[in-house]
């Protein structure tokens, strides 16, 4: 396996490429045997003496032809024949420019528990080829910088393999005898591997038939297990509104005549955008009242709404090599989100909005402060276009993802909506069916606007959360107000010193009774203008400033280290209250010593929905972390009584207010803590909610009933209801005051409320009343796979209350020997082992010893059978730097000592990072 490390600039175009591939499958979960015959083509330049390199990983060769003639391995140097090693099948003796490769390999599906390839799920055949597991399929160049036209044949037992998929157009199907049948399928684009898929399994599907934006008609596809069809309803739907939001947005129209979704169980991500046949775990496509939550409900419309976008960001138009990753994925991300925050601000309608779509962007900045923010101070930084990697399946990370997408959100806020989309439409003119690099898109971007973008590219080649620092000047008579902003990015792993980026920062300002006070500088005085310079056959540089003098709320931007902006015409006496980074419009930490009194001043007043959300994060944040210091007992009144105006404020979105009031998440709060003890924040986190709890006592009853009208059904306002009411039970339930949740558990038509009172039942002092529900949820999911993850998950994140320390890690350890429990599904390891150690690590600190032998023994098995889903769960310890002591010096000998044991690429590249290990260079 490639231990080495694999760096960018070590890129070579393709010596051999191939045209055109012909693929026959004799189908079988214990033995398939693949005959592949490919037309190569010889690159430019490329000698005659260049052997033909195909990837080749755990494939058992049967025959290799070259031409139309046998080829045996290789005798000696120079002559025709073969090498077959570990990782290659290299082929030579081709003269002309053209050559024909025929090989045959024999796979074995039932053993291949990494999930990478061609896999058994059930007792169906499914693949998964993202990044690199087309290799352990067939010999091909397995590189997505090579694009091939797809002929596919599959053959197999009818009865039982009913059904055969493949991506593209299907040809024929044709029964033959001895109970086999055959399907042909042809993919009229070309297509590099890691988006080639099959199925072969028994599956039913719900379809629909629509119309496109050109005329055209396209016949879009469920496939689910027959016992699923009645939860494949959503995903359709969702499917549909994806294809209708991308004619609206970007005008991109779907270019096929079918288009398959297919669930599938044993999944190692959500899901892969194969072209025309995307596989998802089940976890993102069934739904329904009984078995889906209301974010369950969001998160499938999302990720169908990723895999469709991904046709033409990714699929049309894909990357020349992995390390541009982000140039599809960070835009698909973007795409993703605000086809989401589109869909809920139109289910909401026009007057509620705007605050549908700041509850996104919390939610979005929630998940980027949670895994990207710690990525990019720990071990395992990287730019979101990375410079060296051992293992790419270790770079599909929330770098590439969440950061790579407020990336491209930066040019959307510097380039606006039409200069974003003017982009957008130049980058598919100009590279459609083209293999391109990140520095393309940027370069469409600048064309399309005649701005000079070259400074941009930094975000692509520096790790690292960059830092803006504030200060500010109020000369109260003169109604004058200057701020100060500068920026800097700390060192990362082989990046000691970084640059300045290209920054932009939304601000307003609010005056003493809450308002927004219109933004003039002072060189703007005169208020006239001056009409923007045409670019002179060049391209303007980035503006440091909008032009919407008076406006309340203005981009500035700094393309320097830093900026100071003065403020004039303000109304004199107190100090305003600036109100920066107006809905996140940088990926940035903000470094500015804000009172508590501005906090408040915020909380109350600022007119934008996610700051306000922000100052009332802030402020928590400020209490829990004095809590955890021993500095004082309890929280402050004056936050309290804030937190409690903000909540029971009526005129703004449940949801929003639920987001505002709920504690910032333990994961950021360690990140913010130094030593970080998870131990002690646990201790304050429950004292600050019993204190919140008791606090809101009067307003618990009124909310308390309000959950969901009947019958259930998924709706952005209802659901909003639904977190309301869930948060009010859980409050009551704190206080020891909730006899209701078995009530309410039993009496639900949902899974949502259902949980919300399972989650009520776990807070309340009385652990028997959680027992009872845990014990009630089993029986009622017994036969509900997917449903029994949360109940896993639940288990593995529970908080013990009196229990002794080690009990929880001790029910989870005994839950790996539960019924539904397999170690070989990937939902079932992430439900309760990486939850345990990702979102409890308070328990797994007060278990000591016992749980981080628990961790080397999971992360070692997974490091044998599953690679991929071993690594995640090596990286959920991989800040223990962090950790306090006793913590830190114990697990320290744990790593050390799984390190020496590890043997794949994957989990061994975490593992030397964790351990400080330079592997990288950055
Ligand atoms: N592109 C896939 C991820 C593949 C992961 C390979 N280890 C899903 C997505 O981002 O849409
Ligand atoms: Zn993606």
């Amino acid at each position: 396996m490639t231990e080495h490390l694999i760096r960018r600039e070590d890129y070579r175009p393709p010596q051999w490429s191939v045209r055109e591939v012909w693929l026959s499958f004799t189908l079988d979960e214990e033995t398939t045997e693949v005959r592949a015959r490919l037309h190569c083509l010889r690159g430019e330049g490329v000698s005659e003496e260049e052997p033909i390199v195909l990837d080749a990983e755990e494939l058992e060769l049967v025959s290799v032809a070259l031409d139309g003639e046998p080829l045996s391995p290789q005798s000696g140097p120079g002559g025709r024949g073969f090498v077959h090693d570990d990782v290659s099948l290299r082929l030579h003796g081709a003269r002309a420019p053209e050559a024909w490769v025929e090989t045959v390999v024999r796979i074995h599906p039932a053993r291949n528990t990494a999930l990478s390839g061609l896999y058994r799920s059930g007792t169906g055949l499914f693949t998964q080829c993202e990044a690199q597991g087309f290799r352990r399929i067939t010999p091909f160049p397995d590189r997505p910088d090579v694009m091939a036209r797809f002929h596919v044949t599959l053959e197999a037992d009818e009865a039982r393999y009913p059904v055969l998929l493949s991506n593209g157009n299907l040809q024929e199907t044709v029964r033959l005898p001895g109970g086999r049948h055959r399907a042909v399928w042809v993919d009229p684009f070309p297509k590099p591997s890691y988006l080639f898929a099959l199925v072969a399994a028994d599956l039913q599907a719900i379809e629909r038939e629509v119309g496109l934006a050109d005329g055209r008609r396209s016949l879009l596809q469920v496939w689910v297990k027959p016992e699923h069809l009645p939860r494949a309803g959503w995903a359709l739907a969702s499917l549909e509104a994806a294809l209708r939001w991308d004619e609206r947005r970007f005008g991109r129209v779907l270019d096929l005549d079918r288009y398959m979704i297919v669930a599938v169980s044993d999944f190692n991500m959500g899901a892969m955008e194969n072209k025309g046949l995307n596989i998802f775990n089940t976890k993102y496509v069934l739904a329904s009242p009984e078995t889906a939550t209301d974010a369950d409900y969001a998160a499938v419309q999302a990720v169908v709404g990723h895999e469709y976008f991904h046709n033409w960001t990714g699929n049309r138009i894909t990357c020349r090599d992995w390390f541009q990753l982000t140039l599809k994925e960070g835009l698909t991300v973007f795409r993703e989100q605000e086809f989401s925050a589109d869909e809920l601000a139109q289910a909401v309608g026009p007057e509620r909005a705007d605050s549908a779509r700041a509850v996104k962007r919390i939610e979005d900045v929630q998940t980027l402060r949670t895994a990207q923010f710690p990525e990019d101070e720990g071990p395992m930084a990287h730019p979101i276009r990375p410079q060296s990697y051992r293992a790419i399946d270790n770079f599909y990370t929330a770098t590439v993802y969440e950061k790579g997408a407020e990336v491209i959100r930066l040019l959307h806020t510097l380039l606006g909506e039409k200069g974003f989309r003017a982009g957008m439409d130049r980058y598919f003119e100009r590279y459609d069916g083209q293999a391109v690099t990140c520095e393309d898109f940027v370069a469409a971007m600048a064309e399309a606007n005649g701005v000079d973008l070259t400074p941009f590219l930094r975000w692509y080649e520096q790790a690292g959360t960059p830092r803006l620092v504030v200060e500010e000047d109020w000369d109260g008579d003169a109604g004058r107000y200057t701020l100060h902003l500068r920026q800097f990015t700390p060192p990362t792993p082989g990046q000691p010193e970084n640059g300045p980026v290209i920054l932009p920062v939304r601000l307003g300002l609010l005056g003493a009774d809450g308002r927004d006070l219109p933004l003039v500088l002072a060189d703007e005085r005169d208020a006239v203008p001056a009409p923007e310079a045409p670019p002179a056959g060049g391209m303007r540089p980035i503006a440091p400033r909008d032009s919407a003098v008076g406006a309340t709320t203005r981009l500035f931007t700094l393309t320097d280290e830093a900026l100071t902006l003065e403020f004039i015409g303000l109304p004199p006496g107190p100090k305003p209250v600036p109100s920066l980074l107006r809905g996140f419009s940088a990926p940035v930490r903000l470094v500015f010593e804000e009172p508590d009194e501005a906090l408040r001043h915020r909380m109350a007043y600022d007119s934008d929905a996610f700051n306000r959300w922000d100052a009332a994060q802030s402020w928590a944040q400020r209490q829990v972390l004095r809590l955890t210091r021993g500095e004082t007992e309890t929280l402050d009144e004056t936050f309290v009584t804030a937190w409690k105006q903000l909540l029971a404020d009526e005129s703004l979105d449940a949801m929003f207010r639920v987001k505002a009031a709920a504690l910032p998440g333990e994961r950021w709060l360690l990140e913010t803590m130094t030593p970080a003890d998870p131990v002690r924040l646990r201790t304050a986190l429950v004292r600050s909610s019993i204190d919140l709890a008791r606090a809101g006592r009067d307003l618990w009853p009124r909310w308390r009933d309000c959950g969901s009208a009947r019958p259930y059904r998924y709706d952005p306002l209802e659901a909003g209801r639904r977190a309301l009411a869930a948060f009010a039970w859980r409050m009551e339930a704190l206080l020891g005051e909730d006899e209701r949740c078995s009530r309410t558990f039993a009496a639900a038509d949902n899974l949502t409320e259902r949980l919300a009172a399972l989650d009520a039942a776990l807070a309340h002092p009385d652990e028997a009343l959680g027992e009872a529900l845990l014990s009630a949820f089993e029986s009622r999911y017994a036969e509900d796979d997917l449903v029994l993850d949360k109940w896993f998950a639940r288990q593995a994140m529970r908080w013990s209350w009196h229990g002794a320390p080690g009990a929880v890690l001790a029910r989870v350890q005994r839950l790996t020997e539960h019924r539904a429990f397999r170690w070989t599904n990937p939902n079932k390891v992430y439900a309760l082992v990486l939850n345990f150690f990702a979102n409890n690590l308070a328990e797994a600190c007060a278990a000591g010893d016992p749980a981080w032998a628990f961790w080397q023994e999971a992360v070692l098995r997974l490091d044998a059978t599953n690679p991929i889903v071993g690594s995640r769960l090596a990286r959920a310890l991989e800040r223990w730097r962090r950790w306090a002591e006793p913590y830190r010096a114990a697990f320290a000998p744990v790593l050390e000592a799984t390190r020496r044991q590890v043997r794949s690429t994957e989990v061994r590249e975490i593992l030397d990072r964790m351990a400080d290990e330079e592997v990288v260079a950055p």
